[in-house]
């Protein structure tokens, strides 16, 4: 198919909280040098994203300040808008789901389902405040918590030990609204029957994954889904922030946040063509068959964009001409962390993208990131690979060829590109690595290989590099002028490629750069193929030459680093590791007894009725095997796949809570209580030996 029209939308983040550059890693930069390749390429992208401003996520954050939510969104939402400007985010449009037009989308969706039938009203029991007169959604209950009895624990988990709950579990629960004792009422709300399009679903998700292949763990997230069987799922709450449930009887309800949020994408596309005085334009991007559709996410948001929306939209289209489309992929980044831990808010751990782009510009950054993306796997912001990526890679390869490349026109040609004469070998060679390089990194960007594209990229500078050193043009200036005017000809076509191809990554680094070599127009509305194809002409005047990327210095870093070691709250104390006495010494033949190897989670879902447990499905090499782990309290299920842990494969099969467990899982653990499976290092592939 000629998918010449491009529709991308990256997650829609909530406006409770600044946005960190974890946000960045996982599904923002990446959609960002998706699009900017794209337009690149001439074709019709439209780039959607939005604030998220439902759900209890918002109203909690208001009720903690005692401010409404409204004015929770209205300063998150200006600040997270703000953050992405000053990255270099190229939206078309950032909306928000606040707006009367959102509700308006959402309405005709709940209430074209609800006409159709689609959706089912269920009984169930919940707990309900009489002074407040009101049903109580799951995080306004607080009670003791039935696992480690902490007297603070929220209906839908404990932020003591980490155990999830539900309200009626809670030993003496209060209502976090009036203060007093909820009392347990049967309510009812409307779901939507997510199992009704399981067949579909698989079918869609295969459908796509043989058109252009999708990440393997994207993959793995909607099997372990699948394989669990879909359920209804409730798609109301009680909340009085929301859209309206457009049901009569159902006034105080509102639409569950996220029906809402991935109708967003929809809505700021209307309100983008309603913008520019086109109302119909929307539909060109969700309502053609010709719109390639790419959502960019983080991947704990997979199930809603791979299964929950494509169901939606399948279950709209059933009854309607004209149809949505559904995305051709949903390229999801693992986690990226901080200098080792993961972002906290209430840790106080982490910096706000507007922090750091008060002390470094955007440039560096995009940089660092793109070569650090969690594509595969978790990554880490560690300051100083920020630094030596900045110094060694962006500064001292694409700047200094810059940078030497212009000093020597000015110098020698009086600021003017010199004729190209007659090219020797390394001048071909030279310019035919620039032709060559749009292709081989585009390929890269077209299958969101965004750091093996930069990589490309960065491959033509050090060439370039390479080439200005191997041709000494300080020498052959007075030796042989003309081979010295055709080397720095060629090195100002090739600077010229370099701003196109590196735009994507370095947008402002680029503009600049082409302002120096003073050609016309923006690097913007270049065109990537061509990007390789010598095009100054000989005697063409340059622009003054400047310092293109800065380096980082050591008290600068230094200075950040220091910041990690004051933490905004108190630490708790450190942990003691557990004194348990040593076991006897074993001989070599002993361990060896014990078969230990490696695997990958492909599933992992809570064992009904316990705290502790979680059932694993894991794959060691070929062979898929059943573990169940007493971890619960310490991961979350749908965290953990995709992981690589070590089984004791040859333990005798145990039944664990009528759960049959097919081996065990290594975990470590300290005196603190807390416990971290174990993993390997590096990359080990699954039915790997630990010896
Ligand atoms: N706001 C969750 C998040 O920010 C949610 C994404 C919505 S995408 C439609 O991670
Ligand atoms: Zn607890």
């Amino acid at each position: 198919m000629n998918h010449d029209r491009i529709l991308v939308t990256a997650a829609l983040p909530y406006a409770n909280n600044p946005l960190h550059l974890g946000h960045l890693a996982g599904a923002y930069l990446p959609a960002d040098l998706y699009v900017r390749f794209q337009r690149l390429k001439g074709r019709d992208v439209l780039f959607i994203c939005g604030s998220d401003e439902h759900g209890v996520a918002i109203t909690i954050t208001a009720d903690k300040e005692h401010v409404s939510p409204q004015a929770v969104v209205d300063r998150y939402h200006a600040m997270n808008r703000r953050a992405f400007e000053r990255f270099g985010m190229s939206f078309d449009n950032y909306s928000r789901t606040s707006i009367p037009l959102h509700h308006q989308t959402t309405q005709e969706f709940f209430a074209d389902f609800h006409a159709r039938g689609i959706l089912r009203e269920k009984k169930e029991q919940q707990f309900y405040d009489p002074v407040a007169k009101k049903f109580l959604p799951d995080r306004y209950v607080e009670g003791t918590c039935p696992v480690c009895g902490s007297p603070d624990a929220r209906g839908d988990q404990c932020e003591k030990c980490g155990s999830y709950l539900n309200p009626l579990e809670l030993k003496e629960p209060r209502s976090k609204i009036s203060g007093g004792t909820p009392e347990v009422r049967e309510t009812t709300h409307w779901y939507f029957p997510l199992g009704d399009f399981q067949t579909r679903l698989e079918e869609y998700i295969k459908d796509r994954n043989t058109r252009e292949e999708w990440k393997e763990n994207v993959l793995n997230y909607c099997r372990g889904w699948f394989k669990d069987g879909l359920k209804d799922r409730a798609v109301t709450r009680d909340l009085d922030w929301g859209v309206r449930v457009p049901v009569a009887g159902y006034e105080q309800k509102v639409v569950y946040v996220w029906f809402d949020a991935v109708l967003g994408y929809i809505t700021s596309t209307r309100e983008w063509a309603a913008g520019k005085g086109t109302p119909e334009d929307w539909k060109k991007y969700w309502l053609s068959g010709q719109t390639k559709y790419v959502a960019f996410i983080g991947k704990d948001n997979v199930v809603f964009h791979c299964i929950v929306f494509p169901a939606m939209l399948m279950a709209w289209n059933d009854a309607h001409g004209e149809k949505y489309v559904l995305p051709a992929n949903v390229p999801a980044n693992e986690f990226f962390n901080y200098e080792g831990q993961k972002f906290s808010k209430s840790r106080g751990w982490g910096i706000n993208v507007d922090d750091f782009l008060d002390r470094f510009p955007a440039d560096p950054l995009r940089y660092y990131l793109t070569m650090t993306l969690p594509e595969y796997r978790d990554s880490d912001f560690t300051w100083k690979e920020f630094q030596a990526k900045n110094n060694n890679e962006l500064a001292d390869i694409f700047g200094n060829f810059i940078n030497r490349t212009l000093a020597f026109a000015v110098r020698t040609f009086q600021g003017t590109v010199p004729p190209r004469g007659t090219l020797d070998a390394r001048d071909t060679e030279m310019l035919e690595l620039a032709a060559r390089t749009p292709a081989t990194a585009g390929a890269l960007m077209e299958g969101y290989h965004f750091r093996d594209g930069l990589a490309e990229v960065m491959n033509l500078a050090r060439a370039a590099n390479k080439y200005f050193n191997d041709s000494e043009p300080w020498k052959t200036a007075k030796s042989d002028p003309a081979r010295c005017a055709t080397t720095i000809n060629v090195c100002t076509q090739v600077a010229r490629t370099l701003a196109v191809v590196m735009c994507p990554f370095t947008p402002a680094t680029s503009e600049r750069l082409w302002g120096m070599l003073q050609l016309t127009g923006t690097v913007t509305s270049q065109n990537w193929d061509t990007a390789g194809t010598p095009m100054i002409p000989d005697g063409h005047v340059l622009g003054t030459p400047g310092i293109l990327v800065t380096k980082i210095e050591d008290e600068v870093i230094a200075a950040e680093l220091g910041k990690l070691d004051q933490p905004a709250e108190p630490a708790a104390a450190p942990a003691v590791p557990a004194q348990e006495p040593p076991k006897p010494t074993i001989t070599f033949d002993d361990f060896k007894k014990v078969d230990l190897r490696v695997a990958t989670i492909v599933a992992a879902e809570r064992v009904t009725k316990s705290e502790k447990l979680l059932k694993l499905q894991v794959e060691i090499g070929p062979e898929r095997r059943q573990i169940v782990a007493g971890i619960a309290q310490h991961y979350a299920p749908e965290a953990l796949v995709g992981k690589s842990i070590i089984v004791v494969y040859n333990l005798a099969p145990a039944k664990l809570m009528g759960q049959e467990s097919q081996g065990m899982l290594l975990a470590a653990s300290d005196a603190s209580g807390k416990l971290a499976f174990v993993t390997p290092s590096g990359d080990i592939a699954s039915g790997g030996i630990v010896k």
